[in-house]
């Protein structure tokens, strides 16, 4: 013998409180520095030497052109993957101590599309 229960529970409409839901791109928290790089079809980013100090760095990477990057830092553990063109993402990243961290788009890196992010400390007494 086969029960079935058809459980129908009649209740107001959104009865339930809803939480919103989390924003898939958060608010930069207030000390992040925010740098912008922009890719044309040119193999470059630009600007191919970010400064900035250790701590929470957030790249807005924008790919004006047809071509398809990356943005891969492998000294920061930050790899976007594969950007279509005419895409921008953001990558939120942590810059552990002073140094400089080279980066390159993975498909094009023969071709010269390097960079490097310099840490500097802000109270430098060099
Ligand atoms: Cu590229």
């Amino acid at each position: 013998m086969v029960l079935l229960a058809a459980v129908s529970v009649v209740g107001g409409c959104d009865s339930e409180p809803k939480k919103p839901a989390a924003p898939v791109t958060s608010a930069p928290a207030p000390d992040t520095q925010i740098v912008k790089v922009s890719i044309g079809d040119d193999m470059r980013f630009d600007p191919a030497s970010i400064s900035v100090r250790p701590g929470k760095v957030r790249v807005i990477l924008t790919t004006g052109g047809q071509v398809a990057h990356t943005f891969t830092a492998p000294g920061l553990g930050v790899n976007s993957g594969n950007i279509p063109g005419g895409k921008s993402v953001t990558l939120d990243f942590n810059v552990p101590k002073v140094g400089e961290y080279p980066f390159y788009c993975a498909y094009h890196r023969s071709q010269g599309m390097t960079g490097t992010i310099s840490a500097q400390a802000l109270a430098s007494t060099a």
